[in-house]
């Protein structure tokens, strides 16, 4: 497929945010760039959802939601957008340009606008023996089962969220035996959570199936709600996790394989590394963009859509998608946004359960930060938690200048498995606010990139 080096609008991220957006962005005839890094377009929500349609047993335990997806997946097919799959985005610059690898080689194409679309990524669980082998968060169970139709039989899911009961339901009904449910969720909902449920009551669907998942994990599974103190056991690899239940009663469940997950917080590295403007968002406990109604950021012309800017779910994240590229069209085009108001009336609507669920799955503070010093909490550099403690017992104003000290954050993923943990440390440590602590400063390029892969963006320089 050939790639001009301008489009009016290059998306980074084929999700239900940049699919919507690229749809709606087509059929107003603007020249549309998507580039992912997955191999095929669908995001995490509908992942492999083309290859998924030509097995008949997927679509039983994959569920309606992900089949909801093809609609938009033909809608995006139906248009002359272009799509690059296995495409990593590694820089865009304030002039928006944007530059990427793909099958080892370097590119950059030239942008009119830019919205940024890369979804969420699962929030970093560093409780002890989390880096086991054995050990894999629930997302990544979910994609191998998404991808290939592979799990484990006998696993232990530990943690809670949507996402965490979704991938249960899927694992059940797929046919594998889960050993045990360990589910960190509050026994008892508490008043908020009542006073909050009441926006939720916007989304009835949402919240039934919700209830339905739990419903038939508590009756197929062993299942613990309430627990703390989570502890995953082993020497060279997991062997069992421990935790009190409810009722106080320390437990031990044997198995080789546990799932961990504590939610989802927006994947900020691309939106961090343009140099976007970002807030702590004090009730998802993680870093946003800011952004206008439409997702413009603080750089002219680069957009943010979907969970990327903020975790609302894949309904939402199509609106804002398309809310962002009518901007964009109304721009280039010079039309008047009339209908604004409703687009975003229904996008807040999408959402309205969020805060119910940011609220009840709240990530306990012993995911957040490991209360055993041996624990490791940077996996790039190997450093426990008491090293990290150590360095910032030496008197340090933020993330980096805990770099400087200890290498913290300083690996190959750019502080995505560490950074919330580190913050949060020094935050404990240092008093005052998350958003005064601020976040590691992530530099381009945000994923590893050989020497070979910039010869050829050299090469192309020199060719011109
Ligand atoms: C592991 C995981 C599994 C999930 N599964 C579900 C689910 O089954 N059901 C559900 O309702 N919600 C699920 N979610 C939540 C979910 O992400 C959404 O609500 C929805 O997919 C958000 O849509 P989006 O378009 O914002 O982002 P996404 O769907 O996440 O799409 C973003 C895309 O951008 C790509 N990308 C990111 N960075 C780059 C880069 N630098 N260069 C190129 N491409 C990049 C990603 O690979 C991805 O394909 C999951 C979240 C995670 C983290």
């Amino acid at each position: 497929m050939s790639v001009t080096s301008h489009y009016d609008l290059v998306i980074i991220g084929a999700g239900p945010a940049g699919l919507a957006a690229a749809i709606e962005a087509s059929r107003h005839d603007l020249s549309t760039l998507v580039l992912d890094d997955q191999p095929a377009p669908g995001g995490q929500v509908y992942r492999n959802i083309m290859r998924n349609r030509g097995r008949p047993h997927a679509s039983a335990f994959l569920g309606n939601d992900y089949w909801s997806g093809t609609k938009l997946i033909d809608g995006f097919a139906n248009e002359p957008a272009k799509v690059l799959s296995e495409s990593r985005v590694w820089q865009i610059t304030a002039d928006k340009q944007v530059f990427f690898s793909r099958l080892g080689i370097a590119q950059n194409v030239k942008a009119g606008a830019v919205l940024i679309a890369t979804g969420a990524m699962e929030r970093p669980a560093p409780i002890p023996g989390w880096t086991l082998p054995g050990v894999m968060s629930v997302g990544a169970a979910q994609t191998m089962l998404k991808t290939s139709g592979i799990g484990a039989d006998g696993a232990v899911f530990v943690g809670s969220g949507p996402l965490f009961y979704l991938t249960v339901w899927q694992y059940l009904q797929a046919g594998f035996t889960v050993k045990a449910v360990v589910d960190t969720a509050p026994a008892r909902m508490r008043p908020v959570h009542y006073l909050l449920a009441i926006p939720a009551l916007m989304q009835p669907i949402l919240l039934l199936k919700g209830l339905g998942w739990r419903a038939a994990i508590r009756r197929k599974t062993d299942y613990h709600i309430g627990a703390t103190s989570v502890v995953i056991s082993g020497e060279e690899s997991a062997n069992g996790v421990t935790f009190q239940d409810a009722a106080r009663r320390k437990l031990k469940i044997p198995t080789e394989h546990v799932f961990i997950h504590q939610g989802v917080v927006p994947n900020v590295n691309l939106a961090m590394a343009t140099d976007l403007q970002h807030e702590w968002h004090q009730r998802q406990l993680c870093w946003t963009p800011q952004t206008d109604m439409f997702g413009e950021s603080s750089v002219d012309g680069i957009f943010v859509a979907g969970d990327g800017m903020g975790i609302a779910g894949a309904a939402a994240a199509a609106s804002s998608g398309r809310l962002a590229a009518r901007r964009i069209i109304g721009r280039v085009k010079g039309s008047p946004l009339f209908m604004a108001p409703v687009w975003c009336a229904l996008k807040w609507r999408q959402a309205a359960i969020r805060p119910f669920l940011d609220s009840l799955f709240r990530p306990p503070d012993d995911w957040r930060v490991p209360r055993e010093g041996q624990t490791v909490v940077c996996r790039c550099e190997a450093l426990t938690k008491a090293d990290v403690d150590a360095a910032i017992a030496l008197g340090v104003s933020g993330p980096n200048q805990l770099k400087g000290y200890c290498r913290a954050g300083m690996g190959r993923c750019q502080g995505r498995m560490c950074a919330l943990t580190i913050q949060k440390m020094i935050h404990e440590h240092n008093g005052g606010s998350e958003q005064e602590i601020g976040h590691l400063r992530v530099r381009p390029p945000i994923r590893p990139l050989t020497v070979g892969e910039l010869a050829a963006l050299a090469q192309k320089d020199a060719g011109r």
